[in-house]
């Protein structure tokens, strides 16, 4: 096998998961990330399907991924020690063709995939139908969107709204929107549901009072559009604790936006 760390992905994965860390949106274990490899990198790997070590994945395998190779982080891998330690808190499995057990192809040494994995996969199933380049999906505990889940609109509508009004970029970057998942329990088939409905429709989704979860064609993308959400949710509280007497960017200013950007906003949030 060539050395699947000399791959461009896991080097991104070892950058921006410490970059991650530094921000404060990755204490202790929090936050994960999956990587579907190109066929081309996957062959590179040399891998031979059979001989790695199996383990059950309970929500099975779709269809969509059967064949293919996703890099993730490991079960408990601190961010910030993910960069110099690839072989224990990284890693590539494998999904077979047939049967729920899926197989570790490279790194993870005496370690697992994310408990989130589950949550994952099926992410990337339900963003493969809607676009063929998905790729990443990348999960953590941005702190401004959170703090917004405690003081903010609970309405998902009005929650990209204020979102939006925030700051030009905002339709340019999520014209979709963002999802909000009502609180509950991390790492459970309800929470994988709730996220993969709204997934449909949107590339980010927000789980009240625990963080968020982005999906992109890669690293770059759902990286850059998580610092987007977070941007535009730190200026929300910065602006709420000085007063926030000005209303935002208003309606017109949003469509305006959308249309010399080439966004298409998302139907029925903007009159
Ligand atoms: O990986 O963030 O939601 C740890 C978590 C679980
Ligand atoms: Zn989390």
């Amino acid at each position: 096998m060539s050395d699947w760390k000399d791959l461009k992905a896991v080097k991104e994965v070892a950058d921006l998961s410490f970059q991650m860390y530094q921000k404060g949106w990755d204490e202790a274990n929090g936050g994960n990330i999956t990587y579907l490899l190109t066929d081309d990198e996957a062959a590179s790997l040399n891998y031979v399907p059979g001989t790695g070590k199996k383990l059950t994945l309970t929500e099975g395998i779709p269809d969509a991924l059967r064949g293919k190779y996703v890099l993730v982080t490991a079960s408990g891998s601190y961010f910030r020690e993910l960069k110099d330690d690839l072989d224990h808190l990284l890693g590539i499995i494998y999904l077979p063709e047939e049967g729920d057990e899926y197989e570790i192809a490279a790194g993870l040494i005496d370690n697992r995939p994310t408990s989130e994995l589950g949550s994952h996969i099926t992410t990337h199933a339900v963003r493969l139908a809607v676009d063929s380049n998905q790729r990443v999906v990348m999960h953590n505990h941005a702190t401004h969107v959170l703090a917004m889940t405690h003081c903010g609109p609970t309405d998902e509508r009005e929650f990209t709204l204020a979102l939006w009004r925030m700051i030009t970029e905002g339709v340019v970057v999520f014209p979709d929107g963002v999802g909000l998942v009502p609180w509950c329990v991390a790492g459970t088939p309800e929470i994988a549901r709730e996220t993969n409905e709204r997934m449909k429709t949107r590339r980010c989704v927000v789980w009240q009072y625990h963080g968020v979860f982005t999906t992109g064609d890669s690293m770059h993308d759902a990286f850059g559009l998580l610092e987007t959400i977070d941007k535009c949710a730190e200026v929300w509280l910065l602006s709420q604790a000085a007063g926030g007497k000005n209303p935002g960017i208003p309606d017109q200013g949003l469509k305006d936006t959308a249309k010399w950007y080439g966004t298409t906003l998302r139907e029925g949030y903007v009159d």
